[in-house]
């Protein structure tokens, strides 16, 4: 038994994700906490919005809203979809709120105390019209390299590069378009980070079970020699910076979004705690003990931390989100393992918001139900290289593994059963050759599933899985049941009964994937009485027999768990999953598109 801790990215609060959001940390970070769950460790799964920021801000005043009346509609719209999506979060805060504040208000003031913040003077834009400095993207103005007349002051969009503010010919202000902009002088926060390079390179010289992305992602960083980097910004919206510990100057400033928001991850974890019923200590550490136990000190020793995300974000989490940790000088839970994927493409073009290209989470939910996506994305992760997201190959993905094999299998077992046997699952007679040939087969691939899943390899988990489904269909047209029913019910009954028994284990091992279907099969039997819910969450006052459904088998469990499928009556359910057609495909990709932007 570990204890794992796992965390997804924190989805920036303005609007609804596309799909490869999904599939490039909240899916995977999903599927990896169920197996968890499954296999009888104690999980916790967090996940929250990113409130902060300029996205933020800049989406508020798009509505017309308030910045925490935005933020707090937004983080319901999200949270809604991922619910249909059947994310199994465990808590899913946000940013903005007061175990954010605290936290990050603490780890700044223990930076200080270290010796790791400076008070730096920047120069900046400000702007008259609107009583304000101006961050990066609030600036807009003339390409010096293109010519684009809307480049922003962080990076142009017509040709890509990267700029600052002063770099744009005509800069205006993109709040109120005007142009009465001058440099002021502007003190700002630096975290010293190239006083922490040593701590930090030998944390991560230590960390063997990082994928390769994310290690060469973070040495590259080291080598190139790490920046100090400022932290504060010169905007209303935020985790203020308390003036008592940074002087009056600091008055209307925030945190940097990017300091802010991986301190989330334990206040969202606080705010859990809060939830059920724990106060927050008002001094010392703002954390309370069921946090704790995650988070901090002695405690939490035994907690195994894995994280997900896009590999834009692998710098922040094995630099500075590690910076802030360490800096600190506090015994705060560390990363182990840190998942990075690289990017779903829609037709190999980008998926993007602002030109509204691809298929978003919240239309994406209304066309299909969620294994049909959970599928498809998870069997093409973005592991390593960019994957493609295509109409047609989700069409081929869907009909042949979710609706040929599974549900083929599933419906033809049932259907033909019922009709020889009535709805009671037939006596399992003496067992040949082909049983243990099907046991040994299956047992083979549930140690290479459960290595993969151990891994959150996703793509090798998902075939894997289909090979296992596949096998049953394999052992139906080798035993042939429709033929032998006509000379030996004895026999056929007990090739159905294995093929009933490959059910209840096809729930489990796919439980993680498609967790809804998973749920409908194993609520086909009534004598499986246990935890039938999406969420499975092992019961500790159970024991971990064999028959409890969800539970993660052993591969020295399948004899035995085929030898003994459930027992009493079963139902034949409708189709489990529809076939997607021709027009629906055409339909969509009129609707979407069906090529590179
Ligand atoms: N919101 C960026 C992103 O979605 C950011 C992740 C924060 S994780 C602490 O790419
Ligand atoms: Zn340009």
């Amino acid at each position: 038994m570990t204890r794992h801790l796992i965390t997804s990215a924190l989805p920036y609060v303005n609007g609804y994700k596309h799909l490869g959001n999904l599939v490039g940390c909240l899916l995977p970070a999903d599927v990896f906490a169920r197996f968890c769950r499954q296999q009888g460790h104690e999980t916790l799964f967090i996940c929250a919005t990113d409130d902060h920021g300029t996205p933020a801000e800049l989406g508020a005043i798009k509505e017309g809203e308030a910045p925490a009346t935005y933020v707090a509609k937004w983080h319901d719209l999200q949270e809604n979809i991922y619910t249909r999506f059947g994310l199994s979060f465990d808590w899913f805060g946000g940013t903005s709120r007061a175990p954010n504040h605290a936290l990050t208000q603490h780890l700044a003031r223990k930076l200080k105390d270290n010796g790791l913040i400076e008070t730096r003077t920047e120069t900046m834009l400000f702007s008259k019209a609107d009583d304000r400095f101006l961050p990066d993207r609030y600036v807009e103005g003339t390409c010096p390299k293109c010519g684009f007349a809307k480049a922003r002051g962080d990076q142009c969009d017509g040709c890509g590069s990267v700029l600052n503010p002063t770099d744009l010919i005509n800069p205006y202000s993109s709040i109120s378009g005007s142009k009465e902009l001058e440099l002021r002088d502007s003190q700002h926060l630096y975290l010293l980070q190239s006083k922490l390079v040593d701590k930090l390179r030998s944390w991560i010289d230590t960390q063997k079970h990082w994928p390769k992305l994310s290690t060469s992602i973070a040495y590259k960083w080291l080598d190139e020699g790490l920046q100090d980097r400022g932290i504060t910004r010169d905007m209303k919206w935020g985790v203020p910076v308390p003036t008592d510990t940074f002087g009056d100057a600091f008055a209307n400033k925030v945190f940097y979004v990017w300091f802010d928001a991986p301190i989330g991850y334990i206040a969202a974890t606080e705010e859990w705690a809060n939830a059920q019923g724990y106060k927050t200590p008002a001094d010392g550490v703002p954390l309370s003990s069921p946090a704790r136990r995650w988070w901090y000190g002695d405690e939490a020793k035994d907690v195994t931390y894995t994280e997900f995300m896009g590999k834009d974000n692998v710098y922040f989490h094995t630099l500075s989100f590690p910076a802030t940790l360490i800096g600190s000088n506090e015994p705060w839970t560390m990363v182990n393992t840190l998942k990075s994927y690289s990017w779903l493409t829609y037709y190999g073009g980008k998926f993007s918001t602002s030109m509204g290209v691809g298929v978003f989470t919240d239309t994406a939910i209304e066309l299909l139900p969620a294994d049909y996506w959970r599928y498809y994305l998870l069997a093409r992760a973005p592991e390593g290289d960019d994957s493609e997201f295509r109409w047609t190959d989700m069409q081929t993905v869907v009909n042949k593994d979710l609706a040929d094999v599974l549900g083929n299998f599933v419906n033809r077992t049932l259907t033909f059963t019922a009709k020889h046997f009535g709805n009671t699952i037939p006596p399992m007679g003496e067992l040949t050759e082909a049983e243990d040939q099907l046991a040994e087969a299956i047992a083979a691939r549930v140690t290479k599933l459960t290595a993969h899943m151990a891994n959150a390899d996703m793509r090798k988990s998902v075939e894997v899985l289909r090979d296992i489904w596949t096998l049953g269909n394999e052992y139906l047209a080798t035993q042939e049941p429709w033929k032998v029913i006509k000379t030996d019910k004895d026999r056929a009954a007990t090739i159905l009964a294995t093929a009933i028994a490959l059910i209840p284990l096809y729930a489990t091992l796919a439980a993680p994937i498609i967790p809804f279907t998973a749920s409908t099969l194993m609520a086909l039997f009534p004598s499986l009485e246990t935890p039938k819910t999406a969420h499975p969450q092992p019961d500790a006052t159970l024991p971990a027999t064999l028959h409890t459904p969800w539970s993660w088998p052993t591969a020295d469990d399948i004899p035995d768990l085929l030898g003994f499928p459930p027992t009493g009556t079963f139902s034949v359910p409708p189709p489990l999953f529809a076939k997607l057609t021709d027009e629906q495909i055409a339909d969509w990709e009129a609707r979407f598109g069906n090529k590179k932007v």
